[in-house]
């Protein structure tokens, strides 16, 4: 069996999402980085002109959540029970409307922060208080971690990191479980082997 995930050169957002749940499934995949320069060309080869896409023995998939979804069923990383999963798909879908919500950076640093704070202290807050109740500790389903802890773990490191300017890096100190998620799987092997420099 061969596998590529194709996405932009850098370890961020959907992509991240992806490549990190093939690491921890242990799958060995091909990591095709799509220059920026390149991405014309490309775009009309991509199922809904985006990425990620993953593609298994040439056929292609497309849809993070889709991708991490079939990632975790084939790699006993997703739940088999129908409610449980239904759940881990409801909390992979709220980090993608975090994504299209989180305010961009507007003419002004001024308006950028007031956006930003709003959406803090308003959605930001709300979806926070969710994912804390759904999580078990230290994952969502308790001790083994499945891709839904990967797809939460990507955000929650933008948020941890200060990625999103106004929104201070602080911000998970409120939610004890989320940053416990955020930590325990930032310590997995897999993780951490990810992301140590390449030979
Ligand atoms: N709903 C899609 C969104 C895919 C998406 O918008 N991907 C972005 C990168 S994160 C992209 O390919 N942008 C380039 C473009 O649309 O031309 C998913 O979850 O995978």
């Amino acid at each position: 069996m061969t596998t590529q995930l194709a996405y932009f050169d850098f370890d961020g957002s959907r992509g991240l999402d992806c490549r990190l749940a093939l690491a921890l499934a242990g799958v060995a995949f091909e990591d095709d980085r799509v220059a920026r320069a390149d991405w014309p060309a490309r775009k009309p080869t991509m199922p809904f002109g985006a990425m990620p896409v993953l593609t298994v023995d040439g056929k292609q998939l497309a849809q993070a959540n889709a991708i991490l979804v079939y990632v975790g069923r084939t790699n006993g990383l997703h739940p088999t029970d129908p409610w449980e999963a239904a759940q881990h798909e409801a909390l992979m879908a709220s980090v993608e409307d975090l994504r299209a919500k989180v305010p961009g950076k507007a003419a002004t640093d001024d308006e950028t922060r007031a956006a930003r704070e709003a959406f803090a202290a308003g959605w930001l807050t709300a979806w926070a208080k969710t994912v804390e109740g759904a999580i078990e500790g230290p994952f969502v389903s308790g001790a083994a971690p499945q891709v839904v802890d990967v797809k939460l773990y990507v955000i929650l490191r933008s948020l941890a990191s200060g990625t999103y300017d106004h929104i201070p890096a602080s911000f998970l100190d409120a939610y004890p479980k989320a940053r416990g998620l955020f930590e325990a799987v930032d310590a997995l092997p897999a993780i951490r082997g990810w992301f140590a420099p390449k030979a």
